[in-house]
């Protein structure tokens, strides 16, 4: 399968990726969800009220609680369980709607990626992964380097820029970051380049002069190369929990996000964040970081998703 293919809306990927990864909130609390499951085939008022706890306790929040409680009373009032199926499958024709989120495609040439989000939420390992990805497709791929706010974060990008073999546009420690991403954008189309993937500094949502700074940098490039960046990836770590929603409001207002990368996932045992970040920002989760290694950023596939969380058997090892 083609992950530039699949970049452009033209493919899906089911992720067995994205299983091993959500170990943690199988083993959590969805494993006491899916406890809770077992067996029941109706529910009395108690049992919402437990059910509510659980939901809250793995991170899916207050609204989108409230909107799964609700559809699912709704659902069986109306159609009662068939006898071959199940509450557990009820419900995940109730959460797959819910992560789901359309991603609108937009072309380009070269085909430009801004990775913000705050600080160590792994936007730096985000752009190399992305960019050995694209490699290992044999296009041609170009790193800026606009994280110019300390010498070590330029550092980080150059390393891998050399254990990639994947050329780099920077500047040092204390340059203009948009002046970085503009000429990263201005190099990749004199000379052809596929893909650009610009790395931010990480930043506080609640630091008003340096989200002004990220829209700049958002700004200048599309006066580099007008209709980008095509994509705008707010980079979100899972194992950050119901903060997150208020980062993303920030971000998106700053920077024009269109997708969001949930990292981490594989740190947390709650992984119910990702309902709350969809139902907030309506974006879709774009991919998810299930480990440290390069291959660990995976495309998301909501199905993939839904039914790991809820799938009775283990997850077969890789
Ligand atoms: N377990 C795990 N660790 C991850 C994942 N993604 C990133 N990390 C780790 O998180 C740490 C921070 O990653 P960076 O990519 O440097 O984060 P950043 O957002 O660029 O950080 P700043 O530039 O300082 O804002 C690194 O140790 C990464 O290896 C993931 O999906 N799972
Ligand atoms: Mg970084």
């Amino acid at each position: 399968m083609s992950f530039w293919d699949w970049l452009k809306g033209k493919k899906a990927e089911p992720s067995s990726a994205i299983e091993r990864g959500l170990e943690k909130s199988r083993q959590g609390f969805w494993g006491r969800i899916r406890a809770f499951f077992a067996g029941r085939r109706s529910l009395d008022p108690e049992s919402w009220e437990e059910l509510e706890a659980l939901l809250l306790s793995a991170d899916v929040g207050p609204a989108v609680t409230e909107a799964i409680l609700s559809t699912l009373q709704k659902s069986l009032k109306e159609q009662p369980l068939q006898p071959e199926e199940t509450l557990s499958d009820r419900l995940r024709g109730i959460l797959l709607p819910l992560i789901e989120r359309p991603f609108v495609p937009s072309s380009g040439h070269p085909y430009v990626i801004l990775l913000v989000g705050v600080n160590g939420v792994g936007k730096t390992t985000t752009v190399a992964r992305l960019a050995y990805r694209f490699k290992e497709e044999g296009k041609r791929v170009l790193i800026g380097a606009a994280d110019t706010f300390r010498a070590a974060a330029v550092d980080q990008l150059r390393q891998w820029s050399e254990k990639l073999a994947i050329p780099i546009v920077e500047k040092g420690m204390g340059a203009d970051p948009g002046a970085v991403a503009y000429e990263a954008v201005q190099k990749a189309v004199h000379e052809a380049y596929d893909v650009v993937l610009i790395d931010t500094a990480g930043r506080l949502h609640t630091r008003t002069p340096l989200m002004q700074e990220l829209s700049k940098i958002h700004r200048v490039i599309g006066k580099a190369l007008p209709g980008a960046p095509h994509e705008v990836l707010l980079v979100i770590d899972a194992t950050t929990g119901q903060n997150a929603l208020r980062q993303a409001e920030v971000f998106i207002q700053a920077a024009h996000c269109t997708g969001l990368v949930l990292t981490k996932l594989d740190g947390t045992a709650k992984g119910g964040v990702a309902f709350a970040l969809v139902e907030k920002t309506g974006l879709p989760i774009r991919f998810v970081g299930v480990g440290e290694q390069a291959e660990d950023l995976v495309p998301f596939s909501p199905h993939a998703f839904v039914s790991a969380l809820l799938k009775e058997e283990p997850i077969p090892a890789p």
